[in-house]
């Protein structure tokens, strides 16, 4: 790690602009958009020159992404990574080529951690954990047996490992508590619908009741599939979903999601805030958490006008 620390120190960043390699790992989501949006504009806001490459998903592009940053002797390499095993490799070549790395958004599972300098993104345990508890709470008075589905996002992704464990933690004692049915649905609308859909040919009797949707497009999709069935999504099957887009919003409003908890995908001034530190050589704490929270019926109409995608 020093070596790189000596090299930032001595660069003099006022003839030449800090350039940023971002790895960002899709489109899939309007969160993923509003991601890159908020990157970008803090990096034109910030005077750092940004390399940004999307990786549509897939792994092994942004490891194509990662070497090409190599190539070009960027000054700090930033990654948001699609799932979590599999980077020990290539940030190790990163450390070779004496390029410090920060992890956005997800989160890496490396046995060296001081492979990146820090990790800026969401608790996503604990927006699993308030999903968690809405639905407790607006079950509260339901008899029997409650059957839960969820929509789980990109498997061996941080959101939906973490989602899952905080939402699950709330029903740990509660034997009244079932999860029917629980699949990948790779946090995309399409896959949402089309997971749903298989979800809902059970018996009547089998039918959940709540749907834990890891985001808000997943969500989307399945309110199709419910409708499709003659359901009423909001009614007959609560729903909870976790992102906070405008168009989840103004569907919270309208009543046929029950609950979105919020998911920051502002993160651009951080990471910029985080790159000049490093290439100033200041030390940076492991992990930078934004603020969220859980919108409502009742908080919709207000929040919507604060979303800015
Ligand atoms: C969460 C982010 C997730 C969003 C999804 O921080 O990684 O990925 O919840 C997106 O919308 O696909
Ligand atoms: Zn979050």
């Amino acid at each position: 790690v020093e070596e790189w620390m000596e090299s930032a120190v001595a660069r003099d960043t006022s003839t030449k602009p800090i350039v940023l390699g971002f790895s960002q790992l899709g489109r899939e989501s309007a969160w993923r958009l509003a991601n890159s949006t908020s990157i970008r504009n803090a990096a034109a806001e910030s005077g750092i020159s940004l390399v940004i490459k999307n990786a549509e998903q897939s792994q092994t592009k942004q490891f194509e992404a990662v070497r090409s940053f190599i190539r070009q002797k960027v000054d700090v390499i930033a990654i948001a990574p699609v799932v979590e095993s599999g980077w020990d490799g290539i940030l190790q070549e990163a450390r070779d080529a004496g390029i410090p790395v920060i992890i956005v958004d997800r989160s890496v599972d490396v046995k060296d951690t001081s492979l990146f300098v820090t990790t800026i993104g969401s608790d996503f345990y604990e927006e699993g954990v308030k999903a968690g508890k809405y639905i407790q709470d607006r079950m509260r008075n339901h008899p029997g047996l409650i059957r839960i589905a969820e929509l789980q996002g990109t498997s061996g992704s941080t959101p939906s490992i973490q989602r899952g464990e905080g939402f699950r933690s709330i029903f740990e004692t509660r034997a009244d508590i079932i999860f029917s049915q629980s699949a990948p649905a790779d946090f995309t609308e399409d896959n949402g619908k089309q997971v749903m859909k298989e979800f809902l040919q059970v018996p009547e009797d089998e039918r959940p009741q709540v749907l834990f949707a890891h985001n808000d497009e997943m969500a989307f999709g399945a309110i199709q599939a419910i409708e499709e069935v003659g359901l009423k999504p909001g009614e007959d099957i609560i729903i909870v979903s976790v992102d906070g887009s405008r168009k989840a919003l103004e569907i919270l409003a309208s009543g046929k999601i029950n609950a979105v908890v919020e998911c920051n995908p502002l993160l651009g001034p951080q990471l910029m805030q985080a790159t000049k530190e490093i290439i100033a050589g200041r030390t940076l704490p492991k992990r930078m958490v934004p603020p969220e929270d859980i919108f409502t019926k009742e908080s919709a109409g207000r929040e919507m006008y604060n979303r800015r995608f």
